[in-house]
């Protein structure tokens, strides 16, 4: 039995991601024997967010306005082929928790400042990507185990606004969910009809069919009960029922309209589109999401508040939280003492599930974990900035985490994780199972 997989090479370099935005790329090589004799290489690619919360791990960019005005990462690549290749060389590449244990000791900060997160991320991702190719597994089995078999229901970001988008919608994402779907394939299939629907829709109506960051059409519109009824046509048009073949999910992405001065919510493009300043505080917020719902067949709300309102997330929670998922994305940041927090105040029922924003692999199942017993949801998400690797996928099945969040199905940084997801259906076979992760067996 092969039980130690020693890591022979660690290289990084800079690569680009989705926004043309320069990204951390590592590449790891292990085995017995010389390199390139026995040797499995494996590499793995960094996302980065727009809208991050400010609780998140260090995202370490050079600050050099000459350079990629100032988002180049040539220090965390440069911390991956020294600090953190000089840690794990001749480590056995089979135990990820001591490794990713490791990486954070090296940093040895509390959010990964000294050497990145982009850094950390990097190596511990290679790593077990090349671990599960020396053992000739695919990547979600070796990280889920051999039971693994829960397709993740798609949330698909259809309509893009907010900080990933130039339009006048405020609510940075209208996602649907094929929560009737029989399987994982269909669930694709719905949703990209629905999507070509959608595009039908907003060019008889005159409107842009241009995309945001994640794919989805980023129309100027008057505010949220516009893009819901036009997102409810294109279901319809496609053939489906709302609520019944697919529902409705919302990242409001409230950090970023939140105005500490006013001490509100400021809605920038609903203020223009009506002409004048449209505001809520966290009562009126909650208020606003209750009038959405009895119209619209939304199941989940995601980051309804800002990241620092704990009493709101609780008001929030005890007004909403029994009628539909709540997730926490800035307010958790994949981070364990935070969802320990949320937990104790019974705050949220779900957390988004980043590994960017903790920086290993390993700390970010421990959030998993921690959520999984105390109840709540995980759905593993990407990141507006993504690139063509589809680590996601096989992490969102093997962590049983039943939902993905991956943007629109368009543009290939996202279907490389919806693709991904296909493979692994086909390799289950009979064996997969995807189910409605709101309904009560
Ligand atoms: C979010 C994410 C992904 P970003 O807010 O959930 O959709 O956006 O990566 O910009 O933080
Ligand atoms: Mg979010």
């Amino acid at each position: 039995m092969l039980r130690y997989l020693p890591i022979r090479k660690v290289h990084a370099r800079q690569v680009l991601d989705s926004r043309g935005n320069p990204t951390v790329e590592v590449e790891v090589t292990v085995g017995e024997g010389v390199v390139g004799i026995n040797g499995y290489t494996a590499r793995a690619m960094v996302p980065s967010g727009a809208s991050t919360g400010k609780f998140e791990a260090v995202e370490l960019r050079d600050g050099d306005k000459g350079n990629y005005v100032g988002l180049s990462v040539e220090k965390a690549v440069c911390n991956v082929n020294t600090k953190l290749a000089d840690a794990v060389l001749g480590e056995n590449a089979l135990n990820q928790a001591y490794l990713d244990a490791v990486l954070i000791e090296t940093d040895g900060t509390e959010n990964k400042s000294s050497v990145g997160a982009n850094a950390t991320l990097g190596v511990s991702m290679a790593v077990a990507r090349a671990a599960a190719l020396a053992l000739r597994i695919p990547l979600f089995q070796y990280l889920g185990g051999c039971h693994t078999n829960r397709m993740p229901v798609p949330m698909m970001n259809i309509l893009n606004g907010g900080r990933h988008a130039d339009n006048t919608v405020d609510l940075q994402e209208f996602m649907i969910m094929p929560t009737g779907a029989a399987n994982f394939p269909e669930a694709l299939r719905m949703c990209a009809e629905t999507y070509q629907f959608l595009r039908i829709l907003l060019r008889q109506k005159n409107l842009s069919t241009a995309v945001g960051d994640e794919g989805g059409f980023a129309p100027d519109l008057e505010d949220s009960r516009d893009v819901l009824l036009l997102i409810m046509e294109a279901v319809r048009r496609a053939g489906y029922e709302p609520g019944k073949d697919i529902s409705i999910a919302i990242d409001a992405a409230a950090s970023e309209l939140y105005d500490p001065e006013k001490g509100a919510y400021y809605f920038p493009g609903e203020s223009r589109m009506k002409g004048s300043d449209v505001l809520r505080d966290a009562r009126e917020m909650v208020t606003y999401y209750e009038t959405l719902l009895d119209e619209f067949p939304i199941v989940s709300i995601e980051d309804g508040l800002q990241e620092d309102d704990w009493e709101g997330w609780k008001y929030m929670t005890e007004k909403l939280g029994g009628r539909l998922q709540l997730v926490g994305d800035d307010l958790f940041v994949t981070n364990i003492k935070r969802l320990k927090c949320g937990i104790r105040l019974q705050t949220a029922n779900a957390v988004l599930i980043k590994v960017n924003q903790i920086g290993t692999l390993t700390e970010a199942l421990e959030t998993v974990d921690m959520a999984r017993r105390a109840g709540y949801r995980c759905i593993v998400s990407h990141r507006s900035g993504e690139t063509e690797d589809s680590f996601i996928a096989d992490l969102a099945v093997a962590a049983g985490a039943g939902q993905i969040k991956t943007g629109a199905p368009c543009r290939s940084d996202r279907n490389a994780k919806y693709n991904q997801l296909l493979r692994i259906h086909e390799y289950l076979g009979n064996l997969s199972v995807y189910e409605n992760p709101f309904e009560r067996s």
